[in-house]
């Protein structure tokens, strides 16, 4: 198996318990800035985003160009603040990461070199995708876990 996906997968074992533990989720610093909660609703977001990404690649018959998204506007519209415990948003978190570790268990060696182009005409490979996916969601978790 890839180590990216034994790093995925050792997350998905690890974090849920830490996150649930956490106290002052809901605190916002600074009206602006996410709360805890919202972090990690930010990571649903960004694992919905990027599981789409990760199946378009594989199935595609052509090179897929990658679009961004409005990451302000998708937390905002979900309400995770008011709307969502921690304990639904880290099912949740939870659950989109299972999936894409399934969806990555089963790929053959080669189809880690499928190449796609970001936003930016950068083109790079889906391996390169999922190491900065995880790249992305190491950096909020140490937002999360830190203070
Ligand atoms: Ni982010």
């Amino acid at each position: 198996m890839s180590e990216l996906v034994v790093e995925l997968r050792n997350l998905i074992n690890e974090v849920p318990n830490k996150i649930e533990s956490l106290p002052y989720v809901n605190e916002k610093t600074n009206p602006s800035k996410w709360s805890k909660i919202e972090i990690l609703g930010h990571l649903c977001d960004s694992g919905s985003i990027n599981h789409k990404r990760f199946v378009e690649i594989l199935i595609s018959n052509e090179q897929v160009t990658l679009s961004g998204y409005n990451q302000v506007l998708w937390v905002q519209v979900h309400n995770y603040q008011e709307s969502y415990s921690i304990k639904e948003i880290l099912n949740l978190w939870r659950s989109i990461n299972e999936r894409i570790v399934k969806l990555l268990s089963n790929i053959k060696e080669n189809q880690w070199n499928l190449s796609c182009k970001l936003e930016d005409q950068t083109i790079v490979t889906l391996e390169w995708l999922v190491s900065d996916y995880i790249q992305h969601m190491n950096h909020h978790l140490k937002q999360i876990f830190s203070d």
